[in-house]
């Protein structure tokens, strides 16, 4: 071998080897981290990729999934043309069309829909992906369908609508850097959030205390916990209940707060005297004198800042109401808005926060149609905070054809067994008239599409994006899109010129857009961005703790949400309620799976088919408790089935003593064992539409047993 071949074999950039080190973002969990990748690019092709060193998100680190990011750009099943269904839905049988023609066929139905039934008839989707979404709600706006939901309709959302109703921020963080006591609550930072995790243990270095409140034994309670509270899965809100009552017959509260700037602190004072903590141990399984050890703690080290969590507290049937009760703990101990506490912050492009305001939520939002969208009916305190489809409830109007009928779905990475009830969701694709999937992949869903059409992945396109601490960036593409696949804001904007819209944003072109997005963004210049290889600092204002100005009916932070009160006819609280967590069918299942708990190898459904992180777990698996395996004869090793009234499924049993007895945890989108395909659809969050993803009745026995 010459000294050329090892140094190409070795991946050594250089003029001589052709190997040239470009920079991209990581897309496969955007916009969570947008973790910064250097891409070693040779003959056009990506050979290796590691993490950016001075990129001011993830300093060179990158997960699993990051690192794996090759085999991902490169997977087999990547779609490559346009393609028409020749086959029945499912048989997977297509015919390659050209981008004109898939484009002129799609386009042609969506108005023939508009003409025949409406413009609501046409619903409109996105999957997990964010980078999109504001040109496809405003494409759907602009269309006159009130109709643009997505998977924020199962993620995040309902925290925001608790914000919402109880400030009218959509986001508060916790200040780490200054607080004396962290609420690690629904916190495990290692898998789901790996950035988070060091600052955390450097702030737990420098004194700060941490509490986490979680019914796993993890890593970070292992490692960081001054006080660890395991608690039964979705009973949080009475343990938030519990400390309040706690605070206040101590008086650790903040009473010129709660004076000034509290709306229903009487009501909610009565309310919360019944949750005594040996009740409260009762309905949460935390022992009673670790809940007042809890108590003794946040008085005596605080200010207390609490995790802001984006699925654990809501994947419940009582999320939305746990989630308001935990956060009023910040009204009485006032910490909202104050240094050490919880800061309100803005959703700054994209569902990125960065910390300052851009247009973005106008420009997305602005053309909305007064037509109720999908959900509106079912879930009215959405509909009344969020103003979207409500995309849980996208499945049983598709098939009932009520209030209206849903003709046409144009989506961008549907991913079915999302949804609970899964097969309801099948059903639905199987039902409608008309149904376009944009994706990367030719993924189960997409195969009973009428039209696919290939997206490209972040790695072959261009776009603009913000991160945390006031950073943007417009990144380049390090390859070209592979085969004949297409940024999807390209593929939106090909369809807006042919739907006779009268929008000329969303009949331009992406950086108009981002133009008019970021007209009152003076630093950020996005021709000079373009010419930058890393993220830049840009100078615009961010919010001042302590300036908050509520944006609620009563101008004050409420615990009594006068929104709310408006439905209490319709049976919902104004102040933040207890309900019995478990959903689904009776006393037969006496387990309760947690489903969905992230693990580092896997983000939904993406990424099981992929031989490096699959290689770390090679086949679905549930963790089960020691004592529960013993009483069933389970060993590790062994296939399980979970089961409920909807269906069975199998998996690999893993025996741990981390989890509480009784319960199970699991992952989803697994298609050989689809836990979502157990769920039923009548169970969701009342107020949010939330489906209970963390806390469903099943069964358990080991394969063969009765
Ligand atoms: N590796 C990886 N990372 C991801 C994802 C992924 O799929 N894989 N998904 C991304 C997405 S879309 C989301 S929404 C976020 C979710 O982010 P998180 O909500 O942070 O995700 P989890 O790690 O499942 O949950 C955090 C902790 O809450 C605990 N928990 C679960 N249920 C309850 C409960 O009822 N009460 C309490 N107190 N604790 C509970 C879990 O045991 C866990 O330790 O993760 C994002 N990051
Ligand atoms: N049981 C259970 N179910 C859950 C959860 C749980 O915890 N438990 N979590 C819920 C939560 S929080 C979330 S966020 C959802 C995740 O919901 P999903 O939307 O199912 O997430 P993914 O499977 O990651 O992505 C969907 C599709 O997007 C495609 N894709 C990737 N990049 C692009 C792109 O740039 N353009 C286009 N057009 N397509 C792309 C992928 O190939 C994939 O097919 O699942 C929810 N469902
Ligand atoms: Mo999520």
């Amino acid at each position: 071998m010459t000294d050329l071949e090892r140094r190409i074999q070795g991946k050594i950039p250089g003029a001589d080897t052709g190997i040239e080190v470009r920079q991209e973002v990581c897309d496969i969990c955007a916009p969570g981290p947008h973790c910064g990748v250097d891409c070693y690019v040779r003959d056009g092709k990506i050979i290796k990729v590691e993490g950016t060193k001075n990129h001011p998100v993830n300093h060179g680190l990158l997960c699993p999934r990051g690192q794996a990011n090759r085999q991902y750009v490169y997977r087999e099943n990547r779609i490559q043309t346009p393609l028409r269904r020749v086959g029945p839905r499912g048989s997977g049988r297509f015919e390659p069309i050209g981008w004109e023609e898939a484009l002129d066929e799609a386009a042609g139905r969506m108005l023939g829909y508009k003409r025949e039934s409406g413009p609501e008839s046409v619903a409109f989707f996105s999957g997990y992906n964010k980078w999109y979404r504001p040109f496809l709600q405003r494409l759907t706006y602009a269309f006159g369908s009130p109709n643009y939901g997505t998977e924020s309709s199962c993620c995040f959302t309902a925290s925001i609508m608790a914000w919402k109703l109880l400030t009218g921020a959509e986001k508060c963080s916790p200040d780490i850097a200054h607080c004396g006591l962290y609420l690690a609550w629904a916190y495990s930072g290692y898998y789901s959030a790996y950035l988070s995790a060091q600052p955390t243990l450097n702030a737990h270095q420098r004194g700060m205390k941490i509490i986490v409140i979680d019914h796993r034994y993890t890593h970070m309670a292992e490692r960081s916990a001054d006080l660890f509270l395991q608690i039964r899965p979705g009973t949080d809100a009475a343990l938030a209940f519990c400390f309040a009552n706690l605070l206040i017959q101590r008086d650790w509260i903040d009473r010129e707060f709660i004076r000034d700037r509290v709306h229903g602190y009487e009501t909610y004072k009565a309310y919360v005297s019944r949750f005594t903590p040996e009740y409260t141990q009762q309905l949460t399984g935390v022992p009673a004198e670790k809940i007042l050890r809890a108590v003794d703690m946040m008085h005596q080290y605080g200010p207390v800042a609490i995790n802001e969590n984006g699925a654990a507290l809501l994947h419940h049937r009582n999320g939305m109401q746990t989630y308001r009760a935990i956060m009023s703990l910040t009204a009485l101990m006032g910490t909202f808005d104050r240094p050490g506490g919880n800061i309100p912050t803005y959703m700054t492009y994209a569902h990125s926060m960065a910390g300052f305001e851009t247009g973005e939520p106008a420009f997305s939002a602005e053309l909305r149609p007064a037509l109720r969208p999908v959900g509106a009916e079912r879930y009215p305190i959405w509909y009344d905070t969020v103003h979207q489809m409500q995309a849980m409830d996208l499945p049983r109007q598709i098939r009932e054809g009520r209030p209206y009928p849903i003709k046409m779905l144009w989506a961008h990475g549907l991913d079915y067994r999302m949804w609970p009830d899964s097969p309801g969701m099948l059903r639905a694709l199987e039902t409608v008239d008309f149904f376009v999937d944009v994706d990367l992949f030719m993924t189960d869903s997409a195969r009973y599409a009428d039209i696919v059409l290939p997206a490209c992945s972040g790695f072959e396109r261009g776009e603009f994006r913000v991160f945390g601490g006031r950073h943007a960036a417009y990144t380049r593409p390090v390859i070209a899109p592979l085969y004949e696949s297409r940024p999807d804001t390209d593929i939106l904007f090909d369809l807006a010129r042919r739907l006779e819209l009268k929008d000329e944003l969303i009949t331009s072109d992406y950086d108009t857009c981002l133009g008019y997005m970021l007209r009152h963004n003076p630093s950020i210049d996005l021709a000079r961005l373009k010419e930058e290889p890393y993220p830049v600092r840009v100078d615009e204002p961010v919010h001042v703790p302590g300036t908050w100005r509520f944006q609620t009916p009563t101008g004050k932070f409420e615990i009594y949400s006068e929104r709310i009160a408006r439905f209490s006819g319709q049976g919902f609280s104004p102040i933040p309620t207890w309900r019995e967590p478990l959903a689904g069918d009776g006393d037969r299942y006496p387990f309760t799976m947690c489903s969905g708990i992230r693990r580092p190898n896997v983000l939904h459904s993406r990424l099981h088919d992929m031989p490096w992180l699959q290689s770390l777990f090679p086949e679905p698996y549930a963790e089960i408790n020691r004592e529960d395996g013993r009483r069933l004869g389970i060993q590790t090793g062994d296939t399980v089935e979970i089961f409920t009234g909807q269906n069975t499924i199998s998996m690999r049993a893993v025996l741990t003593d981390f989890t509480m007895p009784g319960t199970i945890l699991t992952y989803h989108g697994h298609r050989e064992a689809d836990v979502n395909s157990l769920m039923g659809q009548s169970d969701c969050d009342p107020y949010s539409g939330f489906p209970a993803f963390k806390s469903y009745r099943c069964g358990l026995r080991k394969r063969g047993a009765e």
